[in-house]
């Protein structure tokens, strides 16, 4: 089958992925990729809702109001991935929505562009979407281990070859160990199948410069987080921020209070599942046991 030429295509698809927490950086990076936007065809933004209040999507579509953006929210079944499975760190469900987006878009698209919501857009989203996939299953910046915050997607390939099932098996194979979910399975799954983006397009916050297009704040410390102060080039965040309908917002001292406390009871959460999920991991059997259900 022969893959898409996008030239043609007239509207840019993209499709994010968030909980309610993320709500406030998804608005910033929808924001600043409507504001550096050049092109005349319309972008159609499919929005994974992972859980976000009607309050907060009230504040997104206000935040990137433009004849050019088209906002298309997506609730996702309650039951796509393996039960007991805990995400580590700072991650959450949502974060796996990815590896499930050829059965969760429209079946007639052929590509989409994927961005993380704690990504900043300086360049102009268009020029992303024109760079030819080729046989590839998809695009990504990195050497050797790709990083998935900012995909463009060969969907056609996804779903002839089948590799939502290939990355859902692989999930539960690591059910109880994945460090990094979504990434781990992709850089599994497509080892050898992917191909370049340019660094301008997944810049590290502390190697921005004149030529970045979208700086992605990647590791645990984030701009509105507790050491959002100690994030470089934060201001660019902030920049976007307030055009939104979050503008003025900082972490003031009852903000970051309430932070604290909402971490800890994450942290507890996960480590009581942790537990309980380690218990179940010495009986035999366990990932048997799933695909029978
Ligand atoms: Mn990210």
């Amino acid at each position: 089958m022969q893959v898409v030429n996008n030239k043609g295509s007239d509207k840019v698809t993209i499709v994010f992925t968030a909980d309610n927490r993320f709500s406030m950086p998804l608005a910033v990076a929808l924001c600043s990729m409507i504001k550096n936007y050049q092109d005349n065809r319309k972008i159609v933004a499919f929005i994974i809702d992972g859980g976000i209040t009607r309050n907060n999507k009230n504040k997104i579509i206000r935040s990137c109001q433009s004849d050019y953006l088209e906002i298309n929210w997506v609730k996702p079944a309650k039951n796509l991935f393996p039960k007991g499975y805990i995400y580590k760190a700072h991650f959450s469900e949502a974060i796996n929505y990815r590896i499930q987006i050829s059965g969760l878009l429209p079946p007639d698209l052929a590509k989409v562009i994927y961005l993380d919501s704690d990504v900043v857009v300086l360049g102009n989203i268009a020029e992303l979407w024109d760079i030819d996939i080729g046989e590839d299953y998809l695009l990504a910046q990195g050497r050797g281990i790709l990083n998935s915050g900012v995909l463009l997607i060969n969907l056609e390939k996804w779903r002839e070859k089948n590799l939502s099932v290939a990355l859902l098996d692989a999930l539960r194979e690591t059910i109880y160990d994945l460090k990094v979910p979504d990434q781990s399975l992709l850089n599994a799954v497509l080892f050898g199948k992917w191909g370049k983006l340019n660094y301008a397009w997944n810049t590290w916050p502390k190697n921005v410069n004149e030529k970045t297009k979208i700086v992605h704040f990647l590791t645990a410390k984030k701009p509105w987080g507790i050491d959002g102060d100690k994030v470089p080039n934060s201001y660019l965040f902030f920049k976007y921020l307030d055009m939104t309908a979050w503008s003025g917002w900082r972490l003031n001292f009852p903000r970051r209070l309430w932070q604290r406390a909402q971490f800890f009871s994450r942290q507890t959460n996960k480590a009581i599942k942790s537990v309980i999920s380690s218990k179940q991991k010495r009986r035999p059997h366990a990932s048997k046991r799933y695909h029978d259900q």
